[in-house]
């Protein structure tokens, strides 16, 4: 079943996959089971001749208990994976691994904005790039966003490095990632945005080292 996910490019996708996978099989024997006693009730009282139907107020503790005991299942469950989440959260939001390698991306509609700070690592400076619905990053190394909106908010989504965050008008919202194969990958927008959120699309283009120098080279000749 593993290989209905896009494949993983991401140094913390097979984390984030492994939650998946946790919260999949609870849900699904919740499921099957809550399922099958529906399924039985039915069967075992439905109408049958001379039998009338019975009145339950819940007020018995032994009716009131098949309220009780799903909710106190569910609550610890949910304890559960919020325990074992917690280091998969706290290494992909918690602090990023330090890098020189830092761009800003900007939702709006219905683009992708990504701006590179130049050879002077500065942004808001003559040499800053803003490039259109594409990044450009070496493989094997941490990048580091900042991401914002320009007007509403939308989802920055990169399915094969596990990664989506909302950008918010009015906020900057760090995210990174570090991808591990080379390769042309997709980006998309996940929150409707407007008449035009389905072209929200842009590629990530992840290079070798080699090839991230050359292509930072053209982009910036003098330096
Ligand atoms: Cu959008």
């Amino acid at each position: 079943m593993a290989t209905w996910f896009p494949k993983n490019i991401s140094t913390y996708g097979a984390d984030i996959d492994a939650m998946f996978w946790l919260i999949f099989y609870i849900v699904g024997v919740g499921f099957i089971i809550s399922e099958a006693v529906i399924i039985y009730a039915i069967f075992r009282h439905r109408k049958r001749e001379g039998r009338r139907a019975a009145f339950l107020n819940g007020e018995k503790m032994s009716e009131f208990a098949w309220v009780l005991v799903p909710t106190a299942i569910v609550f610890v469950l949910d304890l559960g994976i919020d325990f074992a989440g917690s280091s998969v959260w706290s290494k992909v939001k918690g602090e990023a691994p330090p890098t020189d390698i830092h761009v800003i991306v900007t939702g709006k509609q219905f683009n992708w904005n990504f701006t590179y700070p130049g050879p002077d690592a500065k942004f808001g400076t003559d040499d800053d790039l803003t490039i259109e619905n594409e990044l450009h990053v070496p493989s094997n190394k941490p990048v580091r966003l900042v991401i914002k909106s320009e007007d509403v908010i939308h989802s920055f989504f990169v399915p094969t490095l596990r990664l989506k965050q909302d950008a918010v008008p009015g906020r900057e919202i760090p995210a990174w990632f570090e991808a591990t194969a080379t390769g042309e990958y997709e980006i998309a927008c996940a929150e409707l945005c407007g008449y035009g959120h389905y072209t929200m699309r842009g590629f990530l283009f992840v290079h070798s080292s080699e090839d991230y120098a050359k292509w930072l080279a053209e982009r910036w000749p003098s330096s």
